[in-house]
């Protein structure tokens, strides 16, 4: 079977683990990229030896000559990078968050829809191997039902010297970071149908909330807590490992730090070490990020050659940006806001 061939738009801090991902991937190459930054642009051009490259997203698509398009640009060029691939026929992989409102998400959903392409969010936190792990331990029914649960991503990391643009947005933990703690959440204990959020901002040097913890209502009648910092200064520094808690009438889970799993059941706890691979390219803390961008990458080629939607769809992806909504909205109210209320 031949490659798919991909098309990358946005060069910069992040693109480059996809290029990594893309150039290991089974069944597809990159063919073109580009980026409005010439210098991002010869970067990552001469780095993975692409030589089709564009300073504009019109001119790439005007010349075609690929399957797909996956954007890493950031979240005020997607929905009209999204609705370019859309006109041109050209499935698409959006990075997250999908956009600044739900209006924009929702536009870009239908505008894929309508021009039957598919429509994939890289939301890969739930393809890292611990939250599979996770999963997996579930759903072997070794903790029975599960009643409650947590979802932590506590750090004093620096993230803004890679991302410096996170530091001057109004909105910040959660909409960057809360988004794949919710999507997870949402993956391990369902769709959730309310939340109640709390926010504050600790570093005085950035224009958003740093610090966030969301109480979510799910439909099967699991309570979750989803919190996460980056004000949070541990004697070893966790990032970027995601933790969690999972209570069942059976038994209970536990994801710790260091990637240990103990699932406690019938008075026996197992433990198990759930460290993701290093890649070739990988460059730790970033392992557990990095490994899931390949397995998002590979799920995405398989599903595209078997037209099958992917798990993170762009449909299903509102869901999980509902809870981003909803939750900015709870904290700024001081209520508890229901899922229906932000989708409309
Ligand atoms: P960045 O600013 O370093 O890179 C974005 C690049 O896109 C820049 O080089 C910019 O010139 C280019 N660009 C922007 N608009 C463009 C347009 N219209 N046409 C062509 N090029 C354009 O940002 P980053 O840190 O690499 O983040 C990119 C995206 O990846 C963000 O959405 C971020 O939230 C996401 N991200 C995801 C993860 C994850 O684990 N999923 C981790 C980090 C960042
Ligand atoms: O942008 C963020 C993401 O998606 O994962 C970690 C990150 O790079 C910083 O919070």
């Amino acid at each position: 079977m031949t490659d798919l061939k991909g098309a990358l738009i946005g060069c910069g801090f992040f693109a480059v683990n996809q290029m990594h991902g893309w150039r290991d991937a089974e069944g597809a190459r990159i063919v073109a990229i580009c980026d409005r930054d010439p210098e991002r642009l010869k970067a990552v051009g001469d780095a993975f030896g692409i030589q089709r490259r564009y300073t504009s997203a019109e001119d790439l698509f005007a010349d075609g000559g690929f399957d797909f398009v996956d954007i890493a640009t950031t979240v005020g060029s997607h929905r009209g990078l999204v609705e370019m691939a859309a006109r041109h026929g050209v499935a698409t992989i959006c990075q997250k968050p999908i956009a600044p409102t739900m209006e924009d998400a929702k536009a870009m959903v239908s505008a894929c829809a309508k021009s039957g392409v598919a429509f994939m969010v890289h939301e890969n936190f739930r393809w890292q191997s611990p939250i599979r792990a996770v999963k997996a331990a579930i759903d072997s029914g070794a903790i029975g039902e599960v009643f409650w649960g947590r979802v932590s991503f506590r750090s004093g990391y620096d993230v803004f010297s890679g991302q410096p643009y996170l530091a001057t947005g109004k909105r910040f933990i959660i909409e960057d970071l809360g988004i794949h703690a919710l999507d997870v959440a949402r993956y391990i204990f369902g769709d959730a149908t309310a939340v109640t959020a709390r926010t504050r901002r600790v570093n005085p040097a950035i224009a958003g909330e740093d610090v966030a913890t969301m109480l979510l209502d799910h439909d099967g009648g699991i309570t979750s807590l989803v919190d996460c910092s980056y004000a949070t200064k541990l004697p070893i520094e966790p990032f970027p490992e995601t933790l969690m808690e999972v209570d069942g009438s059976k038994g209970t889970l536990r994801l710790t730090q260091g990637y240990h799993l103990a699932v406690h059941s019938k008075g026996a706890t197992k433990l198990t070490n759930v460290e993701p691979p290093a890649l070739s390219w990988a460059s730790p803390p970033w392992h557990n990020i990095q490994e899931s961008v390949a397995l998002i990458q590979q799920h995405w080629i398989e599903a595209l050659r078997a037209r099958r939607e992917p798990d993170t769809s762009g449909r299903d992806n509102l869901e999980t940006f509902a809870l981003v909504e909803a939750s900015y909205l709870s904290a700024a109210e001081g209520r508890t806001v229901s899922l229906a209320e932000v989708l409309g």
